[in-house]
């Protein structure tokens, strides 16, 4: 897995593409290592949202008219590279949605509501995000259906021993994450898919904290949903895209109702599009979309490969010097790991620290990270985390360093 030979790229350079990085936070250089959170935004995408502001701007699919045909073009050749970039085999297969967290309840109600019966199971982990697990609950009370899940060990890796045991008939639909956002692990998605298909059931994966950092190919992986957020890989806010599998999809009733996701009204009935239109009632964010498709034309020209090989390095770098410090707990595997790293450090809190670190212009983030699950099984409130993108630099994690022995003296 993703042993695609990354190619060399002066990061300084690519640094320089991102203008908020030249940003001070009291009085001090920033050092943004919450991307995790939300990345930032190279200028070629701000440059792409005004451009369409300013020349494209209308609403798609429905005006007759050259900047309606122009915004709609814009719109579906963005899905048509979101469905590149995903390695779908059509552009049908991607909705448009606010983000990871509308992609998966899209799947709860429009899947859920069909599919899912009193009895049924839907197996999930111990390190999913609220947003992978909110809506299962949710549906779960609707319908009577179970909820199962898989453990995790203490080095942060999924506990696949005890997968067999939950691959059961009533299994309808595994959803997992990719990457863990507390943890970092990055779990065996290919593995993890065919073994759920064995039973018959469908898989979901969440890949909030992958998308934008490693090569993802939604046939190689053999899942039936994907699930990501354009704002976490240099996209803007508010737009995101669930990847379904055509045949899934076409069994799919809307979720939704409104314009443009129908082909006839009467006052008692509609009669609807087929995917992906059918998911996306309303205007949608074609902004949104527009300026997705750049950040993936942005991703695309440094290259995944060579993203993942970048951060992935940082966050080892970043783990490791993080033993240097007394009473320092790393959360998370010491194997392969994804762009982050989270830890507790006995002398002080989480919240504590993070605002420690801002007065040093250093952006971390403290809390349970939409995690409380995954942070009662490590028995602990919350962690600290530092999350790392392409843009970051090792000089920054030193820098974060120091700042935690200040912490330490400081507070202890
Ligand atoms: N995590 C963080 O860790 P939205 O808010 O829809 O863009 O993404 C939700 C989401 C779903 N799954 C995973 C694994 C995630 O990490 C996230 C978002 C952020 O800082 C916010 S809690």
């Amino acid at each position: 897995m993703h042993k695609i030979a990354a190619k060399a790229v002066d990061w300084h350079a690519v640094r320089e593409d991102f203008p908020i990085l030249r940003e001070q936070a009291h009085g001090h250089p920033l050092i943004y290592f919450d991307s995790a959170a939300t990345s930032q935004k190279p200028r070629a995408i701000i440059d792409a949202l005004r451009r369409y502001y300013e020349h494209e701007n209308a609403n798609v699919h429905r005006g007759l008219h050259t900047l309606s045909s122009r915004a709609t073009e814009a719109y579906e050749k963005s899905r048509q590279r979101v469905a590149e970039y995903v390695g779908a085999a059509s552009a049908d297969e991607i909705i448009f949605t606010r983000g990871t967290t509308e992609s998966i309840n899209l799947v709860a109600h429009a899947w859920g509501g069909k599919f899912i019966h009193e009895g049924d199971v839907i197996l999930l982990t111990e390190m999913e995000h609220h947003s992978n697990l909110v809506p299962w609950q949710l549906l779960a009370e609707r319908t009577g259906a179970r909820l199962r899940f898989v453990p995790v060990r203490d080095d942060g890796t999924l506990d696949l021993e005890q997968l067999s045991s939950l691959l059961t008939p009533e299994l309808k639909l595994f959803a997992f994450t990719h990457i863990s956002n507390s943890l970092g692990t990055i779990n065996p998605v290919a593995e993890l898919c065919e073994k759920a298909h064995a039973v018959g059931a469908l898989t979901l994966v969440d890949a909030a904290q992958s998308a934008g950092h490693l090569p993802i190919n939604v046939q190689e992986l053999g899942c039936d949903y994907l699930a990501f957020s354009g704002h976490k890989m240099c996209g803007p806010t508010g737009i995101g895209a669930l990847y379904g599998r055509a045949e899934v999809l076409d069994s799919m009733p809307p979720w939704h109702g409104g314009g443009e996701m129908i082909v006839s009204v009467t006052l008692e009935k509609s009669v609807f599009k087929r995917a992906p239109h059918r998911f996306e009632a309303g205007t949608p964010n074609i902004a949104g979309a527009i300026g997705l498709a750049a950040a993936i034309d942005y991703i695309e020209q440094i290259g995944r490969p060579a993203i993942f090989e970048h951060d992935t390095q940082l966050a080892h770098y970043a783990a490791e010097r993080l033993t240097e410090l007394t009473g320092m707990h790393v959360l998370g595997p010491t194997g392969e790991r994804g762009a982050l790293v989270g830890f507790v450090m006995d002398a002080v809190h989480p919240h504590d620290l993070t605002t420690f670190a801002d007065q040093y212009g250093l952006a971390l983030r403290g809390g349970h990270h939409c995690n409380q699950p995954l942070m009662r099984r490590f028995g602990v409130s919350g962690t600290t985390r530092a999350s790392f993108y392409f843009y970051n630099t090792t000089e920054e994690i030193d820098r974060m360093i120091e700042i935690l022995h200040r912490a330490v003296r400081f507070f202890s």
